[in-house]
């Protein structure tokens, strides 16, 4: 398993971690099979012009959300992300139907239909949203985190970003304020290699993305974001020494996304030979395999779980969302600015 210690002093490795179950394992090749399906779904209703707008697909990139979270505690503890959303919400709690039925416009959607893709929001679940500005949520989770402090909870606060918003004013300001106030934040960088169509090697001056936060005292890691178990375990440390009051925590995830950067996006720029080789390293794949070789899981079984899967995609949350109404145009003015507590979403409980 890769995972490197950055500099954090080895003695703070966890002693007391306790690998994923079995039971553990064939839920999260669910989930993450389940993720895979919906965004690959999403990109079949945009071609067919029933989700319009933004959409970036997660597709290669499931061990990272899934990885991470499973070694917090999703819907306690607050998540924020950029556009690329739709999962981290649903495996904070929010319902796959309101997901897709944001995506689709939808009044029953989790932002009402007005946020779309790249603006799913859901706070009884404590996903604080996906935003569309590149590196605009840095700050953001360092308030939260500061708000956990100053409140005096067990929370924390995750931030889960890509390699290019690294390279944002906003990265250098939130780590460095997260320090000084030893904040309960975890800065999750999601290494996919790409910023659009522009490699990393061309944009950023240090590749290796953990070492960026030595230059703000913060301890890292480096994860194999392919590997579930890897980035379980990874996560397990970080999230162990935020929550206990340590500080801010950053962890880098090496990954890769299968689709292009967005749905306008041809993605020419990359090598099919570069695509292959990461194909091998499928976060699904790697999975199911682990599970086939220990004989808890036979291959029938796995294409049963992707049928029922496309099933439940199809039968309830496609038709949902088609279902569902439109906003009505009188209330185009509504939910503009919050009313009253503005850590309610107006019109929702909780
Ligand atoms: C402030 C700002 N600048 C530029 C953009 C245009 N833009 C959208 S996504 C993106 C690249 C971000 O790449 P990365 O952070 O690596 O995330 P990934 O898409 O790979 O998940 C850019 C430059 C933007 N949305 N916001
Ligand atoms: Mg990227």
């Amino acid at each position: 398993m890769n995972v490197r210690p950055g500099h954090l002093p080895r003695n703070e490795q966890r002693s007391d971690y306790r690998p994923l179950s079995i039971a553990d394992k064939k839920r999260l090749l669910h989930e993450m099979l389940f993720a895979r399906r919906f965004e690959e779904r999403c990109y079949e209703a945009y071609v067919e012009r029933k989700i319009g707008g933004f959409l970036h697909l997660y597709s290669g990139q499931e061990a990272c959300a899934y990885g991470v979270l499973e070694a917090a505690r999703p819907g306690h503890d607050y998540v924020i992300t950029g556009y690329r959303d739709h999962i981290h919400a649903i495996k904070c709690g929010s319902d796959p139907k309101a997901v897709m039925a944001e995506l689709y416009g939808k009044e029953s959607g989790v932002s009402r239909g007005r946020g779309g893709s790249m603006h799913i929001f859901d706070v009884p679940v404590r996903f604080m949203g996906g935003y569309a500005l590149v590196g605009g949520p840095f700050p953001l989770a360092a308030g939260i985190a500061k708000g956990i402090k100053m409140k005096g909870g067990d929370e924390i606060s995750i931030c889960f970003l890509g390699d290019a918003a690294n390279n944002q004013g906003t990265f250098h300001e939130a780590l460095n304020i997260a320090k000084v106030w030893e904040l309960p934040v975890l800065f999750v960088c999601e290494n996919n290699l790409y910023g659009i169509g522009t490699r990393i090697n061309r944009s950023t001056a240090v590749m290796e993305q953990y070492k960026r936060a030595a230059a703000y005292d913060i301890p890292a890691a480096q994860a194999d974001g392919q590997d579930i178990e890897a980035v379980h375990k990874a996560a397990s440390v970080a999230v162990d020494r935020v929550r206990s009051g340590k500080g801010p925590y950053f962890l880098e995830l090496k990954t890769y996304r299968y689709r292009g950067h967005s749905m306008s996006d041809s993605n020419a720029y990359r090598s099919k030979d570069e695509e292959k080789q990461w194909l091998k390293r499928d976060p699904i794949n790697i999975l199911r395999n682990r599970l086939v070789d220990d004989k808890a899981l036979s291959l029938d079984d796995f294409k049963a779980m992707d049928r029922e899967i496309i099933d439940q995609i199809e039968n309830e949350i496609i038709k949902f969302a088609e279902d569902s109404p439109l906003p009505v145009a009188s209330d185009v003015e509504k939910y503009v600015l919050a009313d009253g507590d503005p850590w309610v979403f107006p019109g929702r409980k909780g």
